[in-house]
């Protein structure tokens, strides 16, 4: 972790002229009838979970090149995380991805308290082989054509579950890579027939108090046709299990330029939004950071979740996740800007006047229901996320502390470079 006395140095050079903009802004908030300190500690509540393959250095499908003092285990992971939400107090919880963070469950929950987080969903991984495996994922996990191999990947996420509930997880997310690389190699009925049959047998599962996430996505490794191919078919599963059956909607598994806004509010309005894993592409899912690309569009998801959350339909508790590759930066410190662009949007979209868009909406003036939206875009909400850091021990310049600090040089001191290390590579 880094030393508190370092935040809290950096901290105080930095303290006079926030105030001072926190004020200014506060001001200009007051006059659009706006609370700065309401939104304050609503932006200090708010959490976005880091998956533990996100602090590994990822990849391409052509090659990987590895950062120094890159995370050996889970434990290490742990401290990259604990460290990331110490200085953005924004990610209070680790996503776990089993086999790759199987570990004694009690030495997790001692490590995870030790570093001052919890866990998120845990997740499973039939998309790979592991060493030890019986049957391959080449052809598909609970799609395959092999009872076999299907009763393999049920059986795994069945063992998801219980690692789980051993450490507090209360949701369980399902992606699988399955699909076809040409027409006519798969029978698209006949797979998403076998696929819900075992996702039937995982949702049997499920304890009472859990959600289980299905995750869509467009294309690959399978080129031609996938088994949840997007939201719709997303949709057909979580129907079809039942009741604690979500979609999960992670924002590069899209065709370029989807209304991906819209995807969210149809899920919302029929109760099966689950949840998000944020990233940001260009071209496809290019797992670039949160908000690199289009900050636009990340506020106009917000937009809807502030707009749900207003109206609070009966169970809507979307859990929100990080979900990207770190390929040519510190992972760290784009899993910290990241959250902290997460958190800019949701504050953003806090700040849309509703009852005027609601009029503009109802005289159909697009113009200036566009520009509602945009004002509140367009508003720097900075002072806003450094003063909760700050009321909460954290950093007010997280970038800054963290590289001061020296934590990367540190840890490569500790950690021999891994050349086989698979995660990040999702
Ligand atoms: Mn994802």
């Amino acid at each position: 972790m880094i030393d508190a006395s370092l935040i809290e140095a950096d901290n105080a050079t930095r303290m006079t002229t926030l105030a001072e903009d926190y004020d200014a802004l506060g001001h200009n908030l007051a006059r659009r009838n706006i609370d700065i300190e309401m939104l304050t500690r609503k932006i200090a509540n708010y959490g976005v979970a880091v998956p533990s393959w996100g602090v590994g250095t990822g990849g391409t499908r052509f090659a990987r090149f590895p950062g120094a003092g890159e995370p050996r285990h889970i434990f290490d992971k742990l401290d990259d995380c604990g460290v990331i939400n110490q200085l953005t107090c924004a990610t209070p919880d680790v996503s776990l991805h089993i086999p790759w963070d199987k570990a004694d469950p009690a030495d997790l929950i001692a490590k995870a308290k030790e570093v001052g987080l919890g866990f998120d969903a845990i997740n499973s991984n039939t998309f790979q082989d592991q060493t030890d495996q019986q049957h391959s994922y080449k052809f598909g996990s609970l799609s395959n054509t092999d009872a076999a191999t299907r009763a393999q990947a049920v059986e795994h996420n069945l063992e998801c579950i219980e690692i789980g509930k051993a450490i507090g997880s209360k949701a369980l997310t399902v992606w699988v890579g399955d699909g076809s690389n040409f027409p006519g190699q798969s029978n698209f009925t006949g797979a998403f027939e076998r696929y819900l049959d075992g996702m039937k047998q995982i949702y049997a599962g499920l304890p009472a108090d859990w959600r289980l996430f299905t995750e869509h996505k467009m294309f690959e490794p399978a080129f031609y046709s996938t088994v949840v191919q997007d939201w719709g078919t997303n949709y057909l599963i979580a129907k079809e299990l039942g009741e604690q059956a979500f979609c999960l909607v992670d924002l590069g598994h899209h065709a370029p330029n989807v209304n991906i806004e819209m995807i969210v509010a149809r899920l919302i309005q029929f109760g099966k939004l689950g949840g998000f894993h944020f990233n940001d592409s260009k071209y496809g899912d290019d797992d670039l950071d949160t908000g690199s690309i289009d900050p636009y569009r990340l506020f106009l998801v917000f937009n809807e979740l502030v707009d749900a959350e207003l109206r609070a339909p009966e169970g809507f508790n979307p859990a929100h996740m990080l979900d990207q590759s770190h390929n040519v930066t510190d992972p760290i410190e784009s899993l910290m800007n990241s959250a902290m662009e997460v958190q800019r949007a949701y504050a953003q979209a806090l700040l849309v006047d509703r009852k005027a868009l609601a009029g503009y909406q109802a005289e159909n003036d697009a113009l200036m229901a566009s520009e509602t939206l945009k004002t509140a875009f367009r508003t720097d909400v900075e002072p806003i996320l450094a003063m909760a850091r700050q009321k909460h021990g954290g950093a007010i310049a997280p970038l800054w502390c963290y590289r001061a600090s020296g934590y990367r040089a540190l840890v490569a001191d500790m950690r021999p470079a891994q050349s086989g290390l698979g995660g990040g590579i999702v």
